[in-house]
């Protein structure tokens, strides 16, 4: 692999560790644990690994002496920032405990596991991706591990390799399906111990002993750059709307944070249209206007923060697409009809047909591209992929019609010229920041300490992220703890809590305290490209989400 000079120099950087985790540690029990909601659903469903204690892990001078292990780790899902170091954290940590552990990469995300495609991870292999972005270490992939069939398949690999733990790294929906396996191997004694590690750039696996997921740092501050580099330009020039959609799926907190780096003059949060129940008009009206006063004060430019998911929480689209969702189900009839169409206004016009009739309007009222994307295919977790649904196109083109009417009534006087990006590839692979490279080491190196103490159904957590690294507290927490009761696919399903972004919190509050200000008067901040070398407060400061929440 040819390597950059940025590569060479970074890959000599040592990640820092919590103190606890330097030299042998002592695994201190806390209070047994229940599930955020539905506590006798989740005790039912998940015996042997309910209600389990938190574990903290301290520093100690007394000797320990690990047996060697075998460890297999999986990358699931969407590309974070930091993945690499969390499979060298793991892997300095074995060999730590015990020299002859091995690690076992299982290629192409869980579908490695069921076809046992496999490598394993030597230190020269590993040294190429310490401290690099992207997962093409071992890649990744969104297979759900959900049949009793496919945890068959891993235990045959796992038993062949003499692998006694698994390591899943992974968003919601991968650490509950790791719990699954996690419980089912514990109820089969098939001696296999699993463990979850938070990741997603989306932010939105989060709770009071996960205080983030990794990725989210680092993919918000390479967002937080190029937002910074269109205001630049947006204030240069001083004759476009930029209107950047930015990635998260669901959850707004990535649109959040980048708001609260750069000030931009509009932030939609969809958690908010949703408690509001604004509709699709309100929120172009609610952009018309900003756009027109600060027209009205000879500035007609300007940059608008659109979350990739906000489509969902428009009460009429919402609407419109968990129908779609019902209607489109993968092998129904009328998703096998709709895709025999070859025309796609025939099958838009079949769609139609068979909404109801509030959503049939909405759907027809729609731009054509728009409603395509609306029918595409879904992930495999059954969700729309709004990463393909252009938001911020329809929002500018609603928003223009608005403008054009406002322009008659003299409500508006000025241009609106636009530009579109949308924000999400770009970030997550970046080369991790140094807060990402130093917890995503410790999240690995902390997961090989429980597998070393004989866990199963704990996500690695390391928590106190505000602190220096040295002071960071690393434990366990049981997946259990996280989950509640939810409705899927039409069946109520034991999941993670997703953490969506809460209005009453500080990092929500502070926008709306100051959007008014940043709409009107241009109040750009220019945060420029993540530094590696320098001075603490450039180079080690986590995100202003992670502080404003652990404000005391
Ligand atoms: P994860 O939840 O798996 O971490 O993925 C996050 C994400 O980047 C979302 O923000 C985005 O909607 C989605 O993945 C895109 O998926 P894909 O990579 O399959 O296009």
């Amino acid at each position: 692999m040819s390597i950059s000079a940025l590569q060479s120099e970074r890959a000599k950087y040592q990640p820092k560790l919590p103190n606890s985790l330097k030299s042998y540690v002592k695994l201190v029990e806390g209070e047994k644990t229940q599930s955020v909601a539905d506590q006798k659903d989740i005790q039912e469903l998940f015996p042997n690994t309910y209600g389990m204690p938190l574990i903290n892990f301290e520093a100690s001078n007394e000797k320990k002496t690990y047996s060697a292990v075998n460890v297999g780790v999986i990358l699931s899902g969407g590309q974070a920032p930091g993945g690499h170091n969390v499979i060298s954290g793991i892997f300095d940590g074995i060999k730590n405990l015990n020299p002859e552990s091995k690690l076992y990469g299982f290629l192409g995300g869980p579908g490695g596991l069921v076809d046992h495609q496999y490598i394993e991870l030597t230190s020269e292999f590993i040294d190429e991706y310490r401290n690099t972005g992207g997962f093409d270490i071992i890649g990744s992939g969104r297979t759900k591990l959900e049949e009793t069939a496919q945890y068959d398949k891993g235990t045959e690999i796992m038993k062949q390799l003499n692998i006694q733990a698994l390591i899943i790294i992974g968003g919601d929906d991968s650490n509950t399906n790791a719990c699954v396996l996690a419980e089912y191997y514990a109820a089969n004694n098939s001696g296999i111990q699993v463990i979850g590690c938070p990741k997603t750039i989306d932010g939105d696996l989060k709770n009071d002993m996960i205080e983030t997921s990794f990725g989210f740092d680092t993919a918000t501050k390479v967002y937080s750059e190029l937002i910074g580099n269109i205001e630049r330009d947006a204030n240069s020039a001083k004759k476009y709307w930029h209107f950047i959609k930015l990635m998260g799926r669901s959850a707004s907190h990535i649109g959040l944070e980048c708001a609260l780096q750069t000030q931009p003059n509009i932030t939609l949060i969809s958690e908010e249209v949703e408690l509001k129940k604004q509709t699709l008009s309100e929120i172009v009206d609610y952009m018309a206007d900003i756009i027109a006063r600060r027209a009205s004060n000879g500035e007609s430019f300007g940059v608008a923060l659109i979350p990739e998911g906000l489509v969902e929480f428009v009460p009429e689209m919402k609407a419109l697409i968990s129908e779609l969702n019902d209607l489109l189900v993968e092998g129904s009839e009328s998703e096998q009809k709709f895709k025999s169409f070859t025309s796609k206004s025939e099958g838009r016009a079949f769609v139609a047909g068979i909404l109801s009739s509030d959503s049939a309007k909405v759907y027809t009222l729609l731009p054509s591209g728009i409603a395509d994307q609306l029918t595409l295919d879904r992930d495999p977790h059954g969700n729309v992929q709004v990463s393909l649904i252009e938001t911020e196109k329809l929002l500018g083109e609603m928003v223009k019609t608005r403008l054009g009417e406002m322009k008659k009534t003299g409500d508006f006087k000025g241009k609106f010229s636009t530009q579109y990006h949308f924000f999400g590839y770009e970030g997550r692979c970046a080369a991790p920041s140094n807060f990402d490279a130093d917890y995503c080491y410790s999240l690995g190196y902390n997961a090989s300490f429980l597998i070393a103490e004989g866990k199963t159904g704990y996500m690695s957590s390391v928590r106190n992220l505000t602190a220096p690294a040295a002071e960071w507290i690393a434990g366990g927490v049981p997946v259990t703890m996280m989950m509640n009761m939810e409705r899927r696919h039409g069946h109520m399903k034991a999941v993670i809590q997703k953490a969506l972004v809460e209005l009453d919190n500080a990092p929500f509050k502070y926008l709306a305290a100051n959007r008014e200000k940043w709409a009107i008067e241009t109040s750009f901040v220019y945060p420029g490209p993540i530094q590696y070398w320098g001075p603490t407060e450039v180079c080690d400061q986590p995100t202003k989400t992670i502080t404003l929440e652990r404000a005391k």
